[in-house]
C-alpha cells in the first residue's frame, strides 16, 4: 500500500507536487489531456532516448477502443498458489479499514478488504516477474508513448462481508491520470467470486471535475451495462483506469486480485518509498525504481530509460 500525501506546513517539496496533481486534474478536457500526454511521451524520448514497445497489435486497438482488454492466463495455476501458499504467513493490513494488521488465517468478521504492505508484495514469489512480464510491459508502452513506471502494486484480499468498501466496490474513475493497470486473479473468479467489472468506452468520456461513484442504474442508462470479468486463477486483464470499473464483492469466498499500475511519470499524490528486493530476477532498473530500491540485491541495475525491455 502506498501513502497519500497530505499538504505539508514544512516541506513546500510536498505541496508543489500536490499543486501539480490538483493542476492536472481540473484539466478535464480529453483533447488537452492527450497533447500533454503526448507532449510528455515526445519530451521523455528526447530526454532518455527512443524506446520502441513493439505491442500485440490486436491487443492495443482493443484497449484503446474498449477501455480494458483480457490477456488469458499469464501465471500457471501451480504458480498463483505458490504466491497463495507464501502470502498464507504474511501480516495484511485493513488499509481501507482501521488499519489492523492480520493473516489469511485470522481475518477479522466483517471486514472486506485486506492489502499487503510494498515489501511484502515486492518479495512474493512471481510478483515482479508478472509486473515486468515482456507482453505486458510492451502494451503499456504502446499504449502511454513511452516506457512505462510501476507507480502502484498491489496484492488485495476481497472478502465475503455485509459491507462493501467505499471505493473500489463502487463504479468509480482511478485518480491517476495517464496509467493503466494489469489486474490479474491470483484465485479463481467465477459469477460469484467477485468478478471485476469493467464499463466499455468510458474510459474516453471527458475526466470529471470530481471523482465520484456511479450506481448501476446509472451505468445501464448511459453506457449501456458493464462486462464481468470471470477466470481461473492467473487470468488476467488489462484496464485503462479513468474508465469506469469496480470490484464486485465475492460471495463465495475469498479473491485474491494482483494489480500493477503503469504510467509515463511517478504519481504526484504518492509518496513512494521503495523497498529492497531479496529475489533473484533481473528487472528494468527505469521501470521498477519507485518500487524497488536501486542497488537492492542484484535485480536491479542502473540502466536507462531507453534501454531494451526484457524479450
Ligand atoms: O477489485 C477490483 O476488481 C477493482 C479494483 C479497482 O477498482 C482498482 O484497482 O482501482
Amino acid at each position: 500500500m502506498l501513502k497519500h500525501l497530505t499538504f505539508s506546513p514544512v516541506s513546500p517539496r510536498t505541496n508543489l507536487r500536490l499543486l501539480g496533481y490538483y493542476a492536472m486534474r481540473v484539466c478535464t478536457s480529453r483533447r488537452v489531456r492527450r497533447a500533454a500526454t503526448r507532449t510528455l511521451a515526445a519530451g521523455l524520448g528526447a530526454w532518455h532516448g527512443h524506446a520502441r514497445h513493439a505491442a500485440d497489435p490486436v491487443l492495443l486497438a482493443s484497449l484503446r477502443a474498449q477501455g480494458y482488454v483480457r490477456l488469458g492466463r499469464l501465471l500457471p495455476a501451480q504458480a498463483c498458489a505458490e504466491m497463495v501458499a507464501w502470502l498464507r504467513t504474511q501480516p495484511m493490513v485493513a488499509g481501507r479499514g482501521d488499519g489492523r494488521s492480520f493473516t489469511l488465517d485470522t481475518v477479522p468478521a466483517g471486514l472486506n478488504i485486506g492489502d499487503y504492505p510494498l515489501d511484502t508484495v515486492v518479495n512474493c514469489p512471481h510478483m515482479l516477474d508478472l509486473a515486468n512480464h515482456p507482453k505486458v510491459l510492451a502494451l503499456a508502452g504502446a499504449y502511454l508513448g513511452f516506457t512505462p513506471v510501476i507507480t502502484l502494486l498491489s496484492l488485495r484480499w476481497s472478502f465475503p462481508s455485509e459491507t462493501r468498501d467505499a471505493d473500489v466496490q463502487h463504479f468509480h474513475r482511478d485518480s491517476e491520470p495517464g496509467s493503466i493497470k494489469l489486474l490479474l486473479y491470483v484465485t479463481d473468479v467465477g459469477d460469484t467470486g467477485g468478478p471485476h467489472r469493467y464499463v466499455p468506452r468510458s474510459h474516453l468520456d471527458r475526466m470529471p471535475l470530481r471523482l465520484r461513484r456511479y450506481g448501476e442504474r446509472e451505468v445501464a442508462r448511459d453506457y449501456g451495462g458493464s462486462v464481468a470479468i470471470t477466470g481461473a486463477a492467473g487470468t488476467a486483464f488489462v484496464i485503462d483506469a479513468k474508465g469506469i470499473h469496480k470490484g464486485t464483492p465475492p460471495a463465495s469466498g475469498p479473491r485474491l486480485l494482483l494489480g500493477v499500475q503503469y504510467s509515463l511519470l511517478p504519481c504526484l499524490e504518492y509518496d513512494y518509498a521503495p523497498v529492497p528486493y531479496r529475489g533473484r530476477g533481473r528487472f528494468h532498473p527505469y521501470v521498477n525504481r519507485l518500487m524497488v530500491a536501486a542497488g537492492a540485491g542484484d535485480g536491479m541495475r542502473v540502466a536507462p530509460a531507453a534501454a531494451p525491455l526484457p524479450d
